[in-house]
């Protein structure tokens, strides 16, 4: 949108301050996202302005009221714990009649948030520390929502984690090949029909009442979380529109995907998308120390499996997205989604081949810490 659009669209918020300054930031695959710098007497305060996908969450309204119970309950209970933290965790402002979002003339959905100053985000790992921190802070996540009050959350997107039917829409676009693409794009169209028992694990065991279901983030992708950028500390977990019931290890089965291989999510050159052990083993220790209070022997046992399923399940939602003509995420560049599709393939190889060490690890860490 142009920036007078966007201009329009943040006075229709209770931000404090004249907006300055808009800035489109290019990150996340779904919603279109910009800071915006505001001046006030007391010098410059930012905040976060985004257009909610509603092609892709088909009610912003009740994901509002979510995001809004969600980051009350964080703050709240970080009051007591660690005052400061808890006012570096976002908030949402509230549109000028006090609702959590606000609809534009065109059905547009727009939401602002406070803007956390002094943290920074990472789209993959440079260290094991880092890998240590961002764990930690998704187990720190889940741990704050164990408490949750009220209703259950609204499921924002039905079958969100369903790897089944996410199956089924694949087999059916790559049946169909709308766009003519599943000739560049055999070996990996093969890979998920040879593969396609293990998408049934983790609903299985639900199914079994090995694993129940809690409050989870749903997209916990390194980028979704903020450390402090002197001290590399984990403040807080972002990007909450998905935030609802599912399996704890779905999160960390998207840690698995986005930490343990040092390599971007799009990476071309495969040969660096690999498990590393000793990041692997950084991430299970920080998500065992926040989580041992709460996960049950069921959760403990199926966390290296969902790391091979997320990211099987990812590398089903690319090459989908690719075959039906990049109709879902954004890219940027011609094949984009193919190549995501083959390093998260790459990677689902690299889990199997690593898988029994893995789940050594695992027990390890968490009979250490018991
Ligand atoms: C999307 O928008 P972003 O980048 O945070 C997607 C996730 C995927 C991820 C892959 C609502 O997240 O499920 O895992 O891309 N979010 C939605 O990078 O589909
Ligand atoms: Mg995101």
């Amino acid at each position: 949108m142009v920036e007078s659009g966007v201009r329009q669209i943040i006075r229709q918020f209770r931000i404090e301050g004249r907006p300055a300054r808009i800035e489109p930031l290019t990150c996340g695959h779904i919603n279109d996202t910009y800071v915006v710098v505001a001046e006030t007497d007391g010098g410059i305060v930012r905040y976060i302005l985004q257009r909610i996908n509603d092609a892709v969450f088909r009610d912003p309204v009740s994901l509002m009221e979510n995001v809004v119970r969600v980051t009350e309950h964080i703050r709240s209970r970080m009051e007591s714990i660690d005052a400061e933290r808890a006012g570096r965790q976002p908030a949402v402002i509230a549109a000028r009649d006090g609702a959590g979002c606000y609809r534009d003339g065109e059905g547009g959905f727009w939401r602002v948030y406070t803007y956390i100053e002094g943290a920074v985000t990472y789209d993959k790992v440079e260290s094991e520390e880092l890998a240590h921190e961002a764990a930690r802070t998704f187990g720190w996540f889940q741990n704050m929502l164990t408490d949750l009050p009220g209703p259950g959350l609204h499921e924002t997107i039905a079958d969100f984690h369903n790897t089944p039917k996410r199956l089924e829409t694949f087999e059916r676009v790559a049946r169909a090949d709308p766009c003519n693409r599943a000739r560049n794009a055999k070996a990996e169209i093969e890979f998920v029909l040879e593969n396609a028992t293990l998408c049934d694990v983790l609903l299985n065991a639900a199914q079994a009442g090995e694993i129940p279901v809690r409050v989870i983030h749903n997209d916990a992708k390194i980028n979704n979380v903020m450390l402090d950028e002197n001290t590399h500390k984990g403040v807080c977990v972002i990007d909450l529109d998905t935030v609802m019931p599912g399996l704890s290890v779905y999160d960390f089965g998207d840690m698995v995907r986005t930490v343990v291989t040092l390599a971007d999510e799009d990476e071309r050159d495969l040969s660096k998308v690999a498990v590393n052990m000793q990041v692997f083993e950084a991430i299970v220790e920080g998500y065992a120390g926040q989580t041992k209070g709460f996960l049950c022997s069921g959760e403990k046992e199926h966390l290296v499996v969902a790391g091979k399923l997320i990211t099987f399940e990812q590398l089903i939602r690319f090459l989908g997205d690719y075959l039906a003509g990049d109709v879902y995420y954004k890219i940027g560049r011609e094949g984009h989604n193919l190549d995501r599709s083959r390093a998260q393939m790459k990677l689902v190889r690299s889990i199997m081949e690593n898988e029994e060490a893995m789940n050594a690890t695992v027990e390890r860490a968490f009979r250490q810490i018991e």
